[in-house]
């Protein structure tokens, strides 16, 4: 598919449910006030913005039986999972401008269908510095935006778990998640047991991100669908401080961008989730834009010149 037969949609999220600080629900609006529209059209993509999805008030209240927000947490699922798979029925590459990274749950709900439907191949490649594997006895915070990757697994409340009314969704065979710098001590033996492939910046210090991506990207053929979930957090506050759960020692602008540029270089970017940006901790929108300059990479825009 050449990008100029690529159409998108783009599906604003705005909530901030699943996550433990305020402002995620701004990030729609921001990185389309970064441009991401114009940016994907001088791309040379069809570009369709269907607006913002809705979804309950943050009622902003503390964990009960070890989850934020359940309900709340659902029906923004439910609503992000109905738009996506829309999109994809609609022959859209869908892109969700979220949100917290629980909505990946239902993004990726509905990827995992469709992929199902069309007898393809799905591989997801989860850019985090967190692994987004917790379960209401092992989270330290009760917030659902930690435990979407559980949840996809079929480990979870049965709300999430089998939000399209089957489970799991994912095998642990689909995912690989790259950048991850902070796991809970309960997390990481989950992470552990069920033996999920977790390119941590350890390892990316020791053999390269080109490496990494070489790997995490291994076996993509004609036949897989390529689901990226971007969270910004992924990045390192130095370049991204627009964010709510910042962790030191993540990609800098250069690992980032031969991150996107490698995915795109494959060829099967079939699904995008942006999540996790929060204009609160931002300055001037910096960090909207550097997603924007991302997402330019992601579908194409190389400075390469041989
Ligand atoms: N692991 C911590 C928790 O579960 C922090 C999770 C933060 N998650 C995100 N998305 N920001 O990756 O509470
Ligand atoms: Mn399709
Ligand atoms: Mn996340
Ligand atoms: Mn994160």
């Amino acid at each position: 598919m050449s990008a100029r037969e690529t159409r998108v949609a783009l599906i604003g999220a705005p909530t901030d449910i699943g996550a433990g600080h305020r402002g995620a629900s701004m990030g729609p609006e921001a990185l389309r006030v970064a441009g991401i529209v114009q940016a994907l059209r001088a791309r040379g993509l069809d570009v369709f913005d269907t607006g913002n999805i809705g979804g309950p008030l943050n009622p902003w209240l503390p964990p009960v039986d070890g989850y934020r927000h359940l309900d709340e947490v659902v029906a923004w699922n439910r609503a992000t999972m109905d738009a996506v798979g829309a999109a994809l029925a609609s022959d859209r590459l869908p892109i969700l401008l979220g949100g917290d990274h629980s909505l990946g749950l239902g993004s990726i709900t509905a990827v995992a269908r469709h992929c199902r439907q069309n007898g393809r191949t799905l591989r997801v490649l989860w850019l985090d510095a967190h692994a987004d594997f917790n379960t209401s006895e092992l989270t330290p915070s009760g917030n659902v935006h930690g435990m979407p990757v559980a949840c996809l697994f079929g480990i979870g409340p049965r709300a999430l778990t089998h939000l399209s009314g089957e489970a799991p969704m994912l095998l642990p065979d689909q995912i690989r998640q790259i950048g991850v710098r902070s796991v809970d001590e309960g997390e990481r033996r989950l992470v552990r047991e069920v033996g999920l492939d977790i390119y941590d910046m350890r390892y990316i210090d020791e053999i390269g991100i080109r490496q990494v991506m070489t790997q995490a990207l291994y076996g993509v053929d004609e036949d897989t669908h390529l689901h990226v979930s971007f969270d910004v957090d992924f990045l390192d506050p130095a370049i991204a401080p627009g964010v709510g759960t910042t962790v030191s020692g993540g990609p800098n602008y250069r690992e980032a961008q031969l991150v996107m540029e490698m995915i795109a270089d494959s060829g099967r970017l079939g699904s995008l989730d942006i999540v996790e940006l929060n204009p609160a901790f931002d300055l001037h929108n910096k960090t909207a834009q550097l997603a924007v300059d991302l997402v330019e990479s992601l579908f194409g825009k190389s400075t390469l010149m041989r």
